[in-house]
């Protein structure tokens, strides 16, 4: 016996992952809901081998179901992820809304899957934002091995983390440069994305960061430990689909590089890909549709005692999201619901 699954959002870049994450990994499904805002009502959507036609998120009765998997924004989760929860069925929302809600886990699996477990306080989960789930599923084993104290990270953010109407802006601007006689508007970006890279995701906050560099300062604290210090920098680049970052982590206890290596080859989730040579590392094209997080560049950091440096690289709709939101359900079944 499986479960009744709702996907809402999915005509999204991100619900249409999940549908196929869903499927690509055999979760136990008897029956499968897909939602969407009324705008798109009726499109078709593919799961698996089947075309699912969408109903409207506005006037759906969650009753009855098992899990429903959100990724609409924060201002429709606001609305609808209430009424889900109270109708029973478990919430995994992918917007911002609930994740620094002391009464909502916020859950990367490889890190704290136990954390599903209060997930009946609001009967809410919630998943990170997508530059910090890759960084803490490469951060928890070495955290393991050996206390991290700070870690200084600048992310290469690719367009799809805002959206479609951001890869057709990328498309647009970069034909119109090879073909002049098209001409383009920015439409996401404040600044040309084309040929150039923008260190602005979200909204600046009064202390100068902006709010992608908060998440990732906050959510890194709520999943991993409150007591590592981060600094973050978001940048976004012209890249389609797949975030990289370059991190810098400062241990409490020296951590020598091989090690740390042989550590991440063994860690969940991960695939080190780590050669000194051309092409002996990971660039996003590369990671597109895989559900590793990618490891490349390590190295000592001979500046400060305990310190290394690395290169993270992921698919930012898969683990980013869609990915880490089906491997919830997949923890909360094995621990709570199992079903399946
Ligand atoms: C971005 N992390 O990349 C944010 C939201 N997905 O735009």
């Amino acid at each position: 016996m499986g479960y009744r699954i709702v996907v809402a959002g999915a005509t999204g870049n991100v619900g249409r992952e999940m549908l196929n994450i869903l499927a690509e990994r055999e979760f136990p499904v008897d029956e499968i809901a897909v939602l969407a805002s009324r705008r798109s009502l009726g499109t078709e959507v593919t799961f698996g081998d089947k075309t699912l036609k969408t109903q409207d998120l506005d006037t759906f009765d969650f009753t009855g179901w098992d899990i429903a998997l959100f990724a609409v924004g924060s201002g429709p989760t606001k609305e609808y992820a209430p009424k889900a929860a109270a109708a029973g069925c478990v919430v995994i929302d992918n917007s911002s809304l609930y994740r620094y809600d002391p009464d909502v886990p916020l859950v990367v699996p490889e890190c704290n899957p136990e954390a599903v477990d209060g997930y009946s306080k609001k009967n809410i989960i919630a998943n990170p934002n997508c530059s910090t789930a890759q960084m803490v599923v490469a951060l928890k084993p070495l955290h393991d091995r050996a206390k991290i104290k700070r870690v200084v990270v600048s992310t290469y953010q690719a367009v799809s983390g805002s959206g479609k109407d951001a890869i057709d802006e990328l498309w647009d601007q970069t034909k119109s440069i090879y073909n002049p006689t098209d001409d383009y508007e920015a439409k996401v970006y404040p600044k040309q994305i084309a040929f150039n890279v923008i260190p602005h995701i979200d909204v600046f906050m009064d202390s100068g960061d902006t709010k992608e560099e908060w998440k990732m300062v906050t959510e890194t604290k709520k999943i991993l430990d409150p007591s590592i210090k981060v600094t973050a920098t978001c940048v976004r680049v012209p890249v389609f689909v797949g975030h990289s970052e370059s991190i810098n982590i400062e241990f409490e206890d020296f951590l020598d590089e091989d090690e740390a290596r042989d550590i991440l080859r063994e860690a969940p989730g991960i695939m080190v890909i780590d050669k000194r040579e051309d092409g002996g590392y990971v660039t996003p094209i590369e990671c597109v549709g895989d559900f590793a997080t990618f490891i490349s560049r390590l190295r000592q950091d001979v500046t400060i005692e305990n310190g290394l440096n690395m290169w993270c690289v992921s698919d930012n709709l898969r683990k980013g999201a869609a990915l880490n939101a089906v491997q919830i359900a997949e923890t909360l079944g094995k621990r709570v619901l199992k079903k399946g």
